[in-house]
């Protein structure tokens, strides 16, 4: 299994997902902007659409969507994410849907150098919708998303959320999202993953 990563990018959950599971995997760098892989191959003959996470999971079978990529790490590995068909599962799936549509997009403002002030004083109006609702969600005193146990979608928001910290968005409004990120940061597959993405020191 090789995951096609850039550093800190949403490809990160797939890795943190890929630690914690344990299973044989190896990780390839992609220059974005270039279409190159850090072995030189041509990235978008791997994914056409050109962007990260993909990942190979077999010779040929290359998988792409971030949500889609952790249900199938989960699922394989039996652990992670509640079993398919269970209203749990529907609210997992609720949760990747928001993350990925709501926050992770919501974003994209404030990543692009040419975006207007304009357009980035929106992006962080929206997001501070969308982390309202995270906020209040862990507001009950549980630990993750869905409650007591650690899924993909924690996983997963923890990279989007850590984004803040990279383009200027406040998250003091926001402490039990910030205690979550410590909590997820602590992990020891989420170091691992970091320091592997060259993100934290070894
Ligand atoms: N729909 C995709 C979007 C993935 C995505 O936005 N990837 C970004 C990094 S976070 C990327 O590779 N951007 C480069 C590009 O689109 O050229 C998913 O959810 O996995």
């Amino acid at each position: 299994m090789k995951l096609y990563y850039s550093p800190g990018a949403c490809s990160l959950a797939s890795h943190i997902v890929l630690q914690e599971i344990g299973k044989p995997f190896s990780i390839e760098k992609v220059d974005l902007a270039a279409k190159k892989t850090a072995s030189g191959a041509d990235f978008s003959a791997i994914n056409p659409k050109g962007y990260v996470p993909t990942i190979e999971l077999s010779p040929g079978e290359v998988l792409t969507e971030g949500p889609a990529i952790l249900q199938h790490l989960a699922d394989q590995a039996g652990r992670l994410a509640p079993a398919p068909g269970t209203m749990a599962r529907a609210r997992l799936n609720e949760w990747l849907a928001f993350i990925n549509g709501e926050v992770h997009k919501a974003f994209g403002p404030l990543f692009k150098p040419d975006a207007s002030a304009e357009a980035k004083e929106a992006a962080k109006a929206q997001l501070a919708k969308r982390f309202t609702h995270i906020e209040k969600t862990l507001s009950d005193g549980r630990d993750y998303l869905t409650g007591a146990d650690y899924t993909i979608a924690d996983a997963y928001l923890f990279v989007v959320t850590n984004w803040a910290n990279f383009t200027g968005f406040a998250l003091d409004a926001f402490p039990r999202l910030q205690a979550f990120q410590a909590r997820i940061a602590a992990r020891p597959a989420v170091e691992k993953a970091l320091v592997a993405e060259g993100l934290k020191a070894a």
